[in-house]
């Protein structure tokens, strides 16, 4: 079968999922996730599952779910429900045209497009994207504690479970005392690194030196997303190096970043960047450059979370990504088999199975569902 993707039909729901517990950073806490499910159905009857990773509210990125619906719904499925493309990597620039912002509504579309042709081949959406990892190393992400004790208390668990990298969450007032007391408890070699979520201002930069000290891997996204000169000012100023999430929403502005010196390591999130084709500009641009990128995470489903491994298989993907397991978000995943993480933070890859190399729940994703709309080509 060619690559061609005709897609035909797609069902749009909202599932709501309860954390196992709350997720706090700087700018907001979410205790259950309101997550839009796709699943697109071809010409040929063929179907894939996708996820948008917008959140209940603004303050992570302009999109929410609400907003994500409404553009998946009335601008992007319109846009390619009875088009032909000849391959999913024409996706995105079809959706780019005259179309301002919405990555994570794109994003949705756009990576079901690779999730289908996976489908229709019958391969791994991993050898669709010509990945080359077996297993990926995975990192966790912490949510702010109430006190430094209780943080490095679970940052002590994770190291124990084999996680590869910790990442603390911090926040004006929860920050320097709080990184402190996790490195105390972990030692000096464990891999360890802080992320802001753009919590700070210039003005903060002979504080956040103060972290310098405790030989974090990086500073995630310490100031705010369209900071990216404050950014580079901000680097000269600190040993720490500087990772981008919020800021990086295109292969441009990676560009625009690595030219500026804003910083040294690049997250990357398909959902930001509007799915796979940019995030894949991202790394081939950063592996030209010699910057390291690893794969983030949006608090995803098993299904999400089956497109973020497979991008995170390739090569330039070379520190320990937001890629938990199942279990560390969810009483109950809504794919089988759930995601699982060994005892040496590594997660395996179904490259050796067709398409998302999970199969969806579909009973326990019809439970969970709060709304339902269908969309065809007209
Ligand atoms: O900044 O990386 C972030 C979750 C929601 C919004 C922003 C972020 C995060 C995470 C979660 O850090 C990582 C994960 O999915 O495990
Ligand atoms: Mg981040």
């Amino acid at each position: 079968m060619p690559d061609t993707i005709a897609i035909a039909g797609m069902t749009l729901r909202e599932i709501r999922l309860p954390l196992r517990e709350p997720f706090r950073i700087s700018s907001g806490m979410v205790t259950t996730r309101r997550i839009i499910l796709l699943e697109l159905r071809d010409r040929d009857g063929v179907t894939a599952w996708s996820e948008c990773v917008a959140g209940e509210r603004p303050n992570y990125s302009p999109e929410t779910i609400d907003t994500a619906w409404l553009a998946i719904s009335e601008w992007v499925a319109p846009r390619v429900l009875g088009q032909e493309f000849a391959g999913p990597a024409e996706v995105d620039p079809a959706l780019a045209r005259d179309f301002r912002g919405h990555n994570m509504a794109k994003a949705a579309v756009e990576m079901g497009a690779w999730g289908l042709v996976a489908e229709r081949r019958a391969v791994s959406l991993t050898a669709v994207l010509g990945g080359t990892r077996a297993k990926v190393a995975t990192g966790i992400s912490l949510g702010i504690q109430p006190d430094p004790d209780s943080l490095a208390r679970v940052a002590a668990d994770a190291l124990a479970q084999g996680y590869r990298k910790i990442k603390c969450k911090i926040a004006p007032g929860a920050d320097v005392e709080y990184i402190a007391a996790v490195r105390e408890v972990l030692g000096p070699e464990a891999p360890l690194m802080a992320d802001a979520n753009s919590a700070y201002t210039l003005n903060d930069a002979d504080h956040l030196a103060k972290l310098d000290q405790y030989d974090l891997l990086m500073i995630e996204q310490p100031l705010a997303s369209d900071d990216l000169v404050r950014h580079a000012e901000l680097q000269k100023k600190l040993k720490t190096p500087i990772c981008l999430d919020e800021s990086i929403t295109g292969v441009d502005r990676a560009a625009d970043a690595l030219a500026l010196g804003s910083g040294k390591i690049v997250n990357i999130k398909p959902g930001r960047v509007g799915g796979f084709r940019q995030a894949k500009a991202i790394h081939d641009l950063c592996a030209e450059a010699g910057v390291p990128v690893w794969h983030g995470g949006m608090l995803e489903s098993g299904i999400g979370r089956a497109y973020n491994v497979a991008l995170a298989t390739l090569a330039n993907f070379t520190l320990p990504g937001d890629l938990s397991p199942s279990a560390r978000y969810w009483e109950r995943d809504i794919v089988t088999p759930e995601w699982t993480m060994a005892e040496d933070g590594m997660v395996q890859v179904p490259y050796h199975r067709p398409g998302l190399g999970v199969a969806v729940d579909i009973d326990r994703v019809d439970d969970l569902t709060v709304r339902k709309q269908t969309l065809t080509a007209e």
